[in-house]
């Protein structure tokens, strides 16, 4: 069989998946696709065919395709259950998907390429603008995360126990995000710290935008 993820190195929801396929110990064949505005590459007819949303990243198996990374990620760990990246129970596992959907549902797309372009380009925004906006949705994001792992006893080492779940997969790629923007994390030690503990793990090293190099 052959897998193959579409990628992108600075692509926040492809990050999700190459940590996820990492822990997971799951082969695949990158491929690049260049989203960065000016290439544009996940608008080129040949990848529209493919993934009609043009967007990474983007999961094949064979003939099966899949995109969409909270899907990707549902999948690999019913195909792949082992190591479990959501806890036992059902509202253990409810509570993690709550925590990754904070970032892959309210943050993220806000956040998204194709927004912040939409505001510069349609809607005459300036860097700063944009900076303002981004950070403001980071930080409305992170506020409530931080309160959710510090209120309960739920989190450990990681944001659910001591080990890592789908909700550390959202998170680290976030967290990425935040400080490449330079939005202050000083408010959110809690998130500071699982992303630490989360940075020691090989499969989170090796799926870092800063080890697969500009691509
Ligand atoms: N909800 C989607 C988001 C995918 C997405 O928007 N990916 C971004 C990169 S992080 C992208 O491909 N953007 C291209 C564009 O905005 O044109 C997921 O989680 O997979």
């Amino acid at each position: 069989m052959e897998r193959i993820l579409y990628d992108y190195f600075r692509s926040s929801a492809a990050y999700r998946v190459r940590i996820a396929l990492n822990l997971k110990g799951v082969d695949v064949k990158r491929i690049v696709v260049n989203i960065l505005p000016g290439i544009d590459e996940q608008n080129n007819a040949q990848y529209r065919q493919l993934n009609p949303q043009g967007r990474v990243p983007y999961y094949t198996e064979d003939e099966f395709r899949l995109g969409q990374s909270p899907a990707i990620l549902e999948y690999l760990e019913e195909q792949y259950p082992v190591p479990a990246l959501l806890p036992e129970g059902a509202r253990e596992k409810a509570y993690v998907r709550q925590l990754s959907s904070i970032i892959a549902c309210d943050i993220h797309p806000l956040n998204n390429l194709c927004v912040l372009e939409y505001l510069r380009n349609e809607l005459g925004a300036d860097n700063k603008a944009v900076e303002k906006w981004y950070a403001h949705w980071i930080q409305e994001g992170f506020k409530a995360l931080e309160k959710m792992l510090t209120a309960n006893h739920k989190s450990g080492r990681f944001c659910f126990g001591d080990k890592p779940t789908f909700a550390d997969i959202c998170l680290v790629p976030q967290l990425f995000n935040a400080r490449r923007f330079e939005v202050p994390l000083d408010a959110f030690p809690a998130i500071v710290k699982i992303g630490a503990e989360c940075a020691k793990l090989p499969a989170f090293q090796a799926a870092a935008p800063e080890a697969l190099g500009k691509d």
